[in-house]
């Protein structure tokens, strides 16, 4: 055998159908995936290569698509909320969307027959699904508040489409980032409360101060603004870690190039052969912090500066529920509590006629599955809070409620051990109706290990898992505590292992009491 032809063979499955075709190429034959019908296609186009247009094959849900969007920063136009919806709306009670954990809109029910006309839909309102699935970059997040918040130190909506555009040649797709090893995960926060979890993806950029060179005149040197780089985080059924500093700070204006650097260096070097080790954390490791540091220096073709002695992250993360005082002086933003992130046809329009009647005409979404409208004026915010929709989408929802997040479950994914949202959203409710709280508690659930839901940066995070009742296999988890989030944020951990759905209520009332000073509510009113 010749040497491409033994590396070839030594290549794992993913590995080899992305070297036999670029996932990307699935965009030219969508019209003749439609006219023979999802059943015909070939499995590996259908199955993986569709998601790198972010059109995912659901076996749960077989012939009824899901399509996951970017959306960066997690902003959206009520045009292109309306045409989300209008898409919706064609499956019936097939579809629903729901907010992800990165900052995201992901669609289902579409149908292959309807792709080619929503791609049409969605470039004429400046939408794209396109690398958002695979061994591609996902939705790029950055700070819900970007431009509104009066504390920020960097507005960064325009970097994080910066960075987009680069990654997706402007949503057209760019196959210089289309064969990654694995997935990849970028964040860029401006904000003070570390907003979009920095410490959990790929590649974050943190703000922070930089002594510069100029004398500010007082015999101190001007403070110049960039950002820290943390490198390496991520989840995986295999193993979690938190992002390690790269000891390199960079200017705003150097963040797009040294995404690309960061970038190429992980495509050409990353490993691949075992994709449970397929991360940027797993080159890390095994080349050492250092030579992946010049690495980057050589493919940025200058070198970096050292990190800044400390980043600007010294605030509690925000959950932006309720109505804020924006720095543009008499409007304000209202965040709404969207339980578990779900949204229906109906929801999109009628989010989107409020954006545009009391907003600015946008929307944005947060990493805890939520909406925040803003641009409203003191004027209108009285009838605003009027508006029926507001008693679903909460602005002051129940202490459980505002904190909860789920990943998709076993609904629509085929990874699930367990059932996710729904039940999320009953256990609370119930636990709500025992208990008083007096301190906001997160819980997250997650279906299964590979931790979509971010179960380790939870106060309370709850895994699917398999575990045994009466001898027989039942639907279970495994509970996480101590994630702590925002200024000093740290992974939570396992500490109790395959606790059976039916039997969680009363594990989690205890939890709730003695560590979050939770008291029933009998108790509570015989106290007042
Ligand atoms: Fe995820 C795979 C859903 C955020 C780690 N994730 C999947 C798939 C695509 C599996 C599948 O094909 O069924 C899930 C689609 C289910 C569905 O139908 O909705 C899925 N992940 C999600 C979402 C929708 C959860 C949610 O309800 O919000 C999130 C979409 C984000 C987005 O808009 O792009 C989502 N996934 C995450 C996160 C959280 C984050 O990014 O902050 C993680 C952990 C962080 C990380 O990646 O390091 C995450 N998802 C995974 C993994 C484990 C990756 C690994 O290295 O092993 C998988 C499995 C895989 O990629 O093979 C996975
Ligand atoms: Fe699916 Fe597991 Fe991710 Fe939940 S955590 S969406 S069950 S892959």
């Amino acid at each position: 055998m010749t040497d491409a032809a033994t590396s070839k063979a030594s290549l794992n499955k993913f590995e080899k159908f992305k070297a036999e075709k670029d996932g990307l190429a699935v965009k030219a034959e969508i019209e003749q995936f439609a006219s023979i019908g999802w059943e015909a296609m070939d499995e590996t186009d259908r199955d993986h290569r569709l998601k790198w247009l972010g059109v995912f094959f659901r076996p749960v849900t077989p012939g009824k698509f899901m399509m996951r969007l970017r959306m960066p920063n997690g902003i959206i136009t009520t045009q292109q909320m309306r045409v989300l919806g209008e898409v919706l709306q064609r499956y019936g009670d097939d579809g629903s969307a729901d907010i992800t954990t990165r900052q995201n809109i992901q669609l289902r029910g579409i149908r292959m027959e309807d792709l080619l006309e929503i791609f049409h839909k969605f470039a004429a309102v400046g939408l794209t699904s396109v690398q958002s699935g695979m061994d591609n970059v996902r939705n790029i997040t950055g700070d819900p508040l970007a431009g509104l918040d009066a504390e920020e130190l960097f507005d960064t909506r325009d970097l994080v489409h910066q960075v987009q555009n680069a990654i997706t040649n402007y949503g057209e797709g760019n196959p210089e980032f289309t064969n990654l090893p694995r997935k990849f995960n970028i964040a860029i926060t401006g904000g003070r409360d570390n907003s979009v979890h920095a410490e959990i993806n790929d590649l974050a950029f943190v703000p922070a101060f930089q002594e510069g060179s100029r004398e500010s005149g007082v015999g101190s040197r001007e403070k110049e603004f960039g950002f820290n780089i943390l490198v390496g985080g991520f989840f995986s059924a295999k193993r979690c870690e938190a992002a390690v500093p790269l000891d390199a700070w960079v200017a705003p204006e150097d963040v797009v190039a040294v995404c690309r650097a960061v970038l190429e260096v992980y495509r050409d070097n990353g490993l691949r052969a075992n994709r449970q080790k397929a991360r940027l954390m797993w080159l890390i490791d095994e080349w050492g912090m250092e030579k992946f540091r010049l690495a980057v220096e050589t493919q940025l073709g200058k070198s970096l500066r050292s990190a800044a002695a400390k980043d600007e992250i010294d605030w509690e993360k925000r959950d932006h529920i309720g109505i804020y005082p924006q720095k543009q002086p008499g409007l304000h933003y209202v965040g709404l509590h969207v339980p578990i992130g779900r949204l229906y046809a109906q929801d999109m329009f009628e989010v989107a006629r409020l954006a545009e009647v009391y907003g600015s005409g946008e929307i944005r979404l947060t990493v805890e599955q939520n909406i925040i409208i803003p641009n409203i004026p003191d004027s209108r915010l009285r009838t605003f809070l009027a508006e029926p929709l507001l008693q679903r989408f909460s602005i002051e929802p129940e202490t459980l409620t505002r904190g909860l997040v789920s990943c998709t479950g076993a609904q629509f994914c085929n990874f699930a051990l367990i059932e996710t949202k729904n039940r999320a959203l009953a256990t609370i409710k119930a636990l709500e109706a025992e208990l008083t709280f007096t301190q906001p508690v997160r819980i997250h659930w997650t279906g299964c290990p590979n931790s979509c839901g971010q179960p380790q940066v939870a106060d309370i995070g709850l895994m699917g898992t398999k575990a045994r009742k009466d001898g027989k296999p039942v639907e279970g988890v495994d509970i996480y505590m101590g994630g702590k989030v925002g200024k000093d944020a740290h992974l939570g951990s396992c500490i109790t292992k395959g606790i059976p759905c039916d039997d969680l209520q009363p594990v989690l009332r205890n939890l709730l009491i003695e560590h979050f000073g939770a008291r029933p509510r009998q108790e509570a009113v015989l106290g007042a």
